[in-house]
């Protein structure tokens, strides 16, 4: 018997003694699915032109190797998917779409676009997630786009918000699968703002606009995205999360939180069990803020575990959809996917083993010394054996040695891009 074998079996009555199915924990975590970004593969540049990234967030590095085109960006997805355990999605933004060359603005993209990314999910056996680009685009050069004071350009704005959804749509019913469409806009002031209401009401009358739109099923799942801050928008955000908190809970559409905008003392985890009280569904953008909304790599910190005890312990991986958003230009951006996917694959799997039922059991007992015990103990229960089944009956590695292969794909495929 192969030697990580012996030791799932041993780690496998371990937990038993506790109550804890690792055979069933495993078969739940391998149907979770994770969006996977495609924007960290090429630091957010997308197909259309842009030279730089704005709105707010950037990616810094110069690490050689970027994706310039949808083939590379989809061969080195799907070399990424090969050492990722789990059940994976992919996240475009409109910005990704293949016009053939042709200039087609943002208010006028189309379904037809994005054909190459939908043959591509069949081929891949994944779902697809999709987003508008508020973004890297000369009507957004401002910081405003949605709620911009000038009628038209919140005109061609809404347009490309309407358009985004009809995309999602026809992507949806294509692959027969939901599509999460996930709205976000920088949006927002550098300096102290003498009307905080005004661009709020323009952003409420937009969204309005854009979902006036009765799509014909329920496979689009909108999300709105929140924000405390940007940079160049310091002092005022129009989306705040009470705004799309508010406009999620009236539309009954999705709130999406992302770890990084927030407060830095702030735990998204604590806010799970009480919007999901409200709205539908969330989506979580799992990012790794390092001492400002900075998108550093997810790594398994305990954010991120708590994000992933919340979902397991109240069951709602049905609702809450979990999509990575970070994006590193300093490191090799494969390695970059691999680390946040396997860290927060890892972070469910811990969580799945965790003594709950006697943490429940203590609490309900008053016996606050015996929960906290459980939580402290359960640290050092043989994670890594279940860990390693998890990956081999996934087909990927579970140690390190997957660097070796991203070394491999660096030297063979990477350095040949000028
Ligand atoms: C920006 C938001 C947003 C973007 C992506 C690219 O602060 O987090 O989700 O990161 O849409
Ligand atoms: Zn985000």
């Amino acid at each position: 018997m192969p030697r990580t074998e012996q030791e799932y079996r041993a780690a496998r009555e371990t937990y038993a003694e506790l109550g804890i199915d690792t055979d069933q924990a495993i078969e739940t975590l391998a149907s979770i699915p994770l969006s996977i970004h495609c924007w960290q593969g090429d630091d957010v540049i997308g197909f259309d032109g842009a030279k730089s990234l704005s709105g707010g967030i950037l990616s810094t590095g110069s690490y050689p190797g970027r994706a310039r085109n949808a083939e590379e960006l989809r061969s080195d997805a799907v070399f990424a998917f090969s050492l990722i355990p789990g059940k994976k999605r992919f996240n475009l933004h409109a910005m990704y779409a293949e016009t053939g060359g042709a200039k087609v603005d943002r208010c006028d993209l189309e379904p037809r676009y994005y054909e190459g990314w939908i043959e591509w999910a069949k081929q891949q056996h994944i779902g697809l997630d999709f987003n508008p680009t508020f973004f890297s685009h000369p009507l957004a050069e401002s910081g405003w786009t949605l709620a911009h004071p000038d009628n038209d350009i919140r005109d061609f704005w809404i347009r490309h918000g309407k358009a985004s959804r009809r995309i999602a749509q026809s992507i949806a019913d294509t692959l027969k699968d939901h599509v999460v469409n996930n709205l976000w806009v920088p949006d927002g002031y550098k300096d102290m703002p003498a009307d905080r209401l005004g661009p709020r009401l323009r952003l409420k009358e937009s969204l309005d606009a854009i979902y006036s739109e009765k799509l014909p099923n329920d496979r689009v799942l909108d999300s709105v995205e929140s924000k405390l801050f940007g940079i160049g928008s310091e002092a005022y955000v129009a989306g705040s999360h009470e705004f799309y908190l508010g406009y999620a809970t009236q539309k009954a559409i999705g709130l999406c939180y992302d770890m990084g905008h927030f407060h830095p003392t702030e735990n998204i985890a604590d806010k799970i069990s009480s919007t999901l009280l409200y709205v539908p569904y969330l989506i979580i953008h799992l990012s790794r803020g390092l001492r400002w909304d900075s998108d550093h790599i997810v790594v398994w910190n305990d954010s991120l575990t708590d994000v992933c005890r919340e979902i397991v312990r109240m069951h709602v991986w049905d609702r809450v959809h979990l999509a990575l958003d970070y994006f590193d230009s300093s490191v090799n951006r494969i390695s970059a996917w691999i680390n946040g996917a396997r860290s927060t694959q890892r972070a469910l799997l811990y969580a799945f083993l965790e003594p709950i039922e006697q943490m429940r059991a203590a609490e309900e007992q008053g016996d606050f010394g015996t929960r906290l015990s459980y939580i402290e103990e359960s640290s050092s229960l043989p994670f890594s054996a279940v860990w390693h089944h998890y990956c081999e009956t996934e087909n990927v590695p579970y140690g390190p040695s997957w660097l070796e292969d991203v070394k491999d794909y660096e030297k063979k495929v990477l350095a040949k891009r000028p």
